[in-house]
């Protein structure tokens, strides 16, 4: 008999569900639980609840042909994965408790031979306490060693690495690092994964590899905030950024990343606190970073203020909203605080543009704003602030920008004076 025929996903997000889609495309039997019965019903119609490409034909046809279900509690099955949100709570400390309430839901249900693999970006030491939770709560159950199988559960985490907007590509081709309790936890889990991962499934202990998904994400931010550091020197000395680091960047070993109006998303701005928390000593530059790039879109917000109170009666266009390019997530988006201190300050002199939503967010729908297409905008407004690089934004010509008076904050009209 196959070792994996039914396989639970829980939490159906922005990772659970491209994930439950494609085991189930690959002839698994797949159950996607959610605690929120809209996203079980949305889903269970063959339709999908966020915008990632070519997701909406993978999951209706899975859907229909009956290799994906849902529901909002789990069932038994072979594997468990739990891709649950990890968020930080008000102090930035890493708040489990939906990785808590997931492991709840199962751990009664588990068998012998069960697979639980947690996918959420956790902080070190999660997937041990897991595990310990779970024999501690069933008796009956052990952690699998060689030799050892019956009564033996496996347990093991297997970060996701995939980058929105890529989710399904990414999620076949990359490399996924898996590490479990035991080396038996470890090789039973890549052999799950390799049922549908091109990438190699390098393994790897649980602990390495929570840190492994950690220090990606700190090491992106920690650039992030090199090259918004260098953003800020170079309007200090009236020079342009952008061509500092295209020129920069020519060197062999050298490649600085973009500034922009601050870190958003919900991996990025949050993952790197999960290591501070937890060696705060230690964890010197990761800190530095999140304070560089957090402080970056309240000095965006103070310089557009500046340029507005200059015109006082010019309206203002908030070109973009979401956390980055083309995708429709406004999750932690600086894009977003933005616009909302704007609009809470000028009113109807601001339109928004956001090509990526149908209409307005409800925290910018209480202000008198406008919610206006890219024409609309370069029409009606005398100052524009380039909050996300969408390709809808980068097609705009020179000649129809041309009497904005602009602040660019991701470089892509730098064919005219501009601030960065
Ligand atoms: N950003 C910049 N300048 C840059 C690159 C990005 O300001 O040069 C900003 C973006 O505008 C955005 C934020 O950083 O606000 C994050 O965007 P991103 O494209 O760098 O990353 P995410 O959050 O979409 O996805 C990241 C990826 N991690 C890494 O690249 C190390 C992805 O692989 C992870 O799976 C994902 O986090 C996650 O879920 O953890």
């Amino acid at each position: 008999m196959p070792e994996f025929q039914k396989i639970n996903v829980v939490g159906l997000g922005y990772i659970g569900l491209p994930t439950a889609a494609l085991i189930a495309s690959r002839g698994l039997q797949v159950v996607g639980i959610d605690t929120n019965e809209r996203i079980v019903d949305t889903v269970a119609s063959g339709r999908i609840h966020i915008a990632e490409p070519d997701l909406d034909g993978l999951v209706s046809k899975v859907v229909s042909s009956g290799a994906l279900t849902t529901s909002t509690k789990p069932q038994a099955a072979d594997v468990f994965i739990i891709a649950v949100p990890t968020p930080i709570d008000r102090d930035n400390r890493p708040d489990l408790s939906s990785v808590n309430a997931a492991v709840d839901q199962i751990v009664d249900i588990l068998a012998p031979g069960n697979l639980v693999i947690l996918e959420s970006t956790s902080p070190i030491g999660t997937t041990e306490a897991i595990a310990k939770g779970i024999v501690e709560r069933r008796p009956d159950l052990h952690i699998g060693v060689n030799g050892k199988e019956d009564g033996a559960i496996y347990v093991a985490y297997c970060p996701e690495r995939v980058l929105p907007g890529r989710i399904l590509t990414e999620l076949i081709n990359n490399d996924r690092c898996i590490g479990g309790i035991t080396p038996t936890c470890t090789r039973r889990a890549q052999r799950f994964y390799k049922m549908f991962v091109r990438g190699a499934c390098v393994g790897t202990t649980a602990r390495t590899a929570e840190l492994v998904k950690l220090t990606e994400n700190a090491f992106r931010d920690t650039n992030i905030a090199f090259a918004n550091e260098l953003s800020l020197i170079c309007d200090r000395f009236d020079i342009n950024v952008w061509e500092v680091i295209d020129i920069a960047n020519r060197h062999p070993r050298v490649n600085v990343l973009r500034p922009g109006p601050g870190v958003g998303g919900h991996c990025i701005a949050v993952d790197p606190w999960f290591i501070i928390d937890s060696a705060p000593d230690l964890a010197r530059v990761m800190r530095t970073s999140r304070e560089v790039n957090n402080a970056k879109t309240r000095q965006i917000i103070e310089r557009t203020e500046a340029l507005i109170d200059d015109h006082p009666y010019a309206n203002i266009a908030c070109c973009g909203l979401t956390f980055k390019a083309n995708v429709d997530d406004l999750r932690e988006s600086p894009a977003m605080e933005i616009a909302t201190h704007l609009a809470a300050k000028y009113g109807e002199r601001v339109k928004v543009v956001e090509p990526n939503l149908r209409r307005l967010p409800p925290q910018l729908a209480d202000h008198r704003v406008a919610f206006v297409n890219i024409e609309e905008a370069l029409r009606s407004c005398e100052i524009a602030v380039l909050l996300v690089d969408h390709d809808e934004f980068k097609m705009v010509p020179l000649s129809e920008r041309r009497h904005l008076d602009v602040i660019d904050t991701r470089g892509i009209w730098q064919d005219m004076p501009a601030r960065t």
